[in-house]
């Protein structure tokens, strides 16, 4: 079974679509079963509503009353997967805002299942593509990527905050088991970055494939809060530094 875990914060414009997207990519090139979990993290708008008008065997919706962040509903729709998954199963975070593109699910899964533990849909591989971002964000990304890449390596990671991910079962099953509800510690966006370098603690093989980031198809504004989002990470990175310090493992 493939799980694909989507974090919805007032996304009811686009969440239906998403859905059907996903659902048509698993009919023509799946043949196992794709299930949705949508977290609605306390929207204000018909999010829950459009996803309950779905629901069936393959498209759960599991709600936090209030809104508690992007690293709070990754962690619960993780951790609602991982009740329902077998240790051979995969398990796919994307973002809800319809700019990562369903079509790229079978190119990820083929990648981890060629023995990655965790598969990066990037912005910094060959035949990548970003559409529609603004320049100050393009920016912030990028800075991001040479500050990990530089001071906190991962081999096989360029691209350090994509929420597009596809994990074996099994690997976030041991970064449970180790931390806790504490593998994910942030609440915010940082909550992407934490999630890498704990998995990187686990010696967990990863890799990339390249996206096309369709942010030309956003309505709206993005959700993510830029100075909260910068500080949380410089202190992740901060942590980390002397992690590893600690530990020996030289950067
Ligand atoms: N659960 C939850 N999801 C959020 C929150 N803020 C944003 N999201 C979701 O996280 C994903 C990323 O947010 P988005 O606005 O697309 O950020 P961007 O793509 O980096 O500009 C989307 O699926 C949002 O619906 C939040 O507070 N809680
Ligand atoms: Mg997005």
């Amino acid at each position: 079974m493939i799980f694909v875990v989507l974090p919805a914060y007032n996304e009811a414009e686009v969440i239906t679509p998403l859905i059907e997207q996903i659902r048509a990519v698993a009919r023509r090139r799946f043949l196992e079963p794709v299930k949705v979990i949508v977290v609605d993290d306390g929207s204000a708008d018909d999010t829950a509503a459009r996803v309950r008008a779905l629901e069936d065997e393959h498209t759960l919706l599991v709600q936090h009353p209030h809104n508690r962040g992007l690293g709070e509903a990754i962690k619960t729709g993780l951790l609602r997967a991982l009740e329902l998954a077998n240790p051979d199963d995969i398990i796919v975070t994307m973002d809800a805002d319809n700019t990562h593109t369903p079509g790229l699910l079978p190119r990820m899964i083929s990648t981890l299942e060629g023995g990655n533990d965790v598969v990066i849909a990037s912005r910094y591989q060959p035949g990548a593509r970003v559409v529609g971002l603004s320049p100050w964000r393009e920016f912030l990304s990028a800075g991001m990527r040479w500050l990990f890449q530089i001071l906190l390596p991962i081999r096989g990671v360029r691209d350090y905050s994509c929420g597009y991910r596809a994990y074996r079962v099994e690997i976030l099953r041991r970064a449970f088991e180790r931390w806790g509800e504490d593998f994910i510690s942030q609440s915010g966006f940082s909550c992407m970055v934490d999630i890498l370098l704990k998995l990187d603690r686990l010696n967990a093989i990863m890799t990339e494939v390249p996206l096309v980031l369709h942010y030309e198809n956003k309505i709206g504004k993005s959700k993510m809060k830029v100075a909260k989002t910068i500080r949380e990470t410089l202190r992740l990175a901060w942590r980390e530094r002397l992690y590893r310090l600690r530990h020996r493992k030289s950067a």
